[in-house]
């Protein structure tokens, strides 16, 4: 069985998560998704995030392609659950090309083309608009 690993905050989810998670869910048999805790967000700069963790992971559940939702809290852990999950395959979007190569030491490393026209700050955006 190949396990698939990927990662991401999933706020407003929308096209282009989707998208991602169909081709990473399409790379082996079984996907896993990491979802950025709150505090972890705020950690790596993501300060205008919408959705509280539960509402984000709900999402994701609801897309029906992760196989298991994990949470990511802490910097270094991709490390920690590829190991410990036993994770063949480490995917995410190419807007992070190059960033995760040094997972290559434990599993195959994939960057999926980022679905253009599309973003998570473009909809908080027209939200405000609104
Ligand atoms: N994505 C995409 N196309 C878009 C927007 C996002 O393919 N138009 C992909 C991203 O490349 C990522 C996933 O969807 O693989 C989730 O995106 P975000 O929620 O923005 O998460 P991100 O900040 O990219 O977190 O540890 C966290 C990860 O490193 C990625």
């Amino acid at each position: 069985m190949i396990k698939v690993i990927t990662y991401g905050t999933y706020d407003l989810i929308h096209k282009g998560h989707i998208r991602l998670l169909e081709r990473a869910k399409a790379l082996g048999d079984y996907l896993i998704v990491g979802v950025t805790a709150d505090s972890f967000d705020r950690e790596r700069g993501k300060i205008n995030v919408q959705q509280p963790l539960i509402e984000r992971i709900e999402a994701v559940r609801a897309t029906g392609l992760a196989d298991e939702i994990i949470v990511e809290e802490y910097e270094g852990q991709k490390i920690d659950d590829i190991k410990r999950l036993d994770v063949d395959i480490f995917t995410v979007g190419s807007d992070w090309e190059g960033h995760f190569d040094y997972l290559k030491e434990f599993c195959k490393v994939v960057y999926l083309e980022r679905t253009q026209g599309i973003s998570s700050s473009e909809i908080r955006a027209e939200k405000r608009d609104m």
